[in-house]
């Protein structure tokens, strides 16, 4: 007889109490989860990963860079900027059709949520109509849908939400006090707001960072400290490993201890117990024990699919190959929090 113990330990409760969703995290707080044993400190966020979620469903995201390279802004360790030369081949905004050839091709894969990535610093008001017809386009296909074009008016916010956009990913990257040391054009203050007009339109927010690009331990508690004590925790919190791209000013930056990547996720999913931690770039460089790792630890996403926006990905067959022995298998959709009917939004595009 299975025991009663097993049985309630097993089933992921969605109650959330006062004392976990905390808006409230001083640095010295985060610090100290960082500072714990790693097994106490992965006990501690895979307890609380099985509390919210099932620890055996990862959510898999397919990502398309519908617009690449020549971007004006200067983050060190992109491949897309305009002014590091990296070999990269731009490419005008897509057509509407070749977008949704590779959303239906999305959907032939298994994927539930489609992400389009454009290398702007924002879009311009030219780009609006193709960028909202790809959006309605891909809904239409019953995929959930993402973007990440860079900053956002609240205008703008607002015209994406109407479009029935899902998601909008817009990165933190890393502290207030790293910040200026990666980028250089466009300020702290200006992500904030960026997350603030998609929040206010009625958009679920992406939002993470990047760790390995020389920070300090403190840098990465103050990034998760920076998304957790905003209004309403991000839905989606991508945590991405440096890619050291040849070219850009972080192309022979040290690599991370892994344990170290690891224990940002697990600190993540303490902090933020109801987000989707997203395991994102640089998985690659990880073996399967580092990824089976990360998901115990709490990430239960992942991009999908061979190539990233420029750089490449593990192959789906074995992503899909590693799932298998480890009994993990592709979350369907979230039921509370994005319901399989579409948003009222998804109604308004298709009347029109
Ligand atoms: N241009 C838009 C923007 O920056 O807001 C959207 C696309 S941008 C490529 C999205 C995110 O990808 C960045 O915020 C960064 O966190 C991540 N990223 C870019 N290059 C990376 C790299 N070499 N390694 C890891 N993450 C990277
Ligand atoms: C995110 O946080 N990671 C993704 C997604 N959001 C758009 C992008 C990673 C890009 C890695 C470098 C490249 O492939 O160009
Ligand atoms: Fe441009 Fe985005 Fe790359 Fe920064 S991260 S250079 S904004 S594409």
């Amino acid at each position: 007889m299975q025991s009663s113990v097993a049985a309630t330990t097993l089933t992921p409760s969605t109650e959330a109490t006062a004392d976990e969703i905390r808006h409230d995290w001083s640095r010295q707080e985060v610090e100290a989860l960082f500072a714990l044993p790693f097994n106490d400190l992965l006990f501690a966020a895979h307890t609380m990963h099985r509390k919210h979620f099932d620890p055996n469903q990862v959510q898999v995201s397919t990502l398309l860079s519908i617009k690449t390279g020549a971007c004006p802004e200067d983050c060190a360790y992109c491949p897309q900027s305009t002014r590091y030369d990296t070999g990269l081949e731009a490419e005008a905004l897509m057509e509407i059709e070749q977008v949704l050839e590779q959303a239906r091709a999305a959907v032939a894969s298994g994927a539930t949520r489609f992400c389009m990535g454009a290398a702007w610093r924002s879009p311009k008001q030219r780009d609006m109509p193709k960028v909202v017809a790809m959006v309605k386009g891909v809904r239409e296909l019953g995929l959930e849908s993402c973007m990440t074009l860079g900053m956002l008016s609240q205008e703008q916010a607002q015209e994406l939400s109407e479009a029935g956009l899902d998601y909008y990913n817009h990165n933190l990257d890393t502290s207030p006090e790293f910040y200026g040391d990666v980028i250089t054009t466009r300020t702290y203050q200006d992500r904030l707001e960026t997350l603030d007009h998609v929040r206010d339109a009625g958009m679920k927010v992406c939002s993470g960072g990047i760790v390995g690009m020389g920070e300090k331990q403190t840098d990465r508690a103050g990034l998760l400290q920076q998304l957790a004590n905003l209004p309403h925790h991000p839905e989606s919190v991508p945590i991405n490993m440096l890619v050291r791209v040849q070219g850009t000013p972080l192309e022979e930056e040290a690599d991370l201890d892994p344990f170290e990547f690891i224990r940002t996720i697990a600190v993540a999913r303490i902090m933020m117990p109801e987000s989707h931690v997203r395991l994102s770039a640089g998985r690659e460089e990880m073996n399967e024990q580092m990824h089976a790792l990360a998901y115990f630890a709490g990430a239960n996403s992942i991009f999908y699919g061979e190539k990233l926006l420029t750089t490449p990905n593990p192959q789906a067959n074995s992503d899909m190959a590693l799932f298998d022995r480890l009994g993990i298998e592709p979350e369907r959709r979230h039921v509370e929090k994005a319901p399989a009917t579409p948003s009222p939004h998804f109604y308004d595009a298709a009347a029109q």
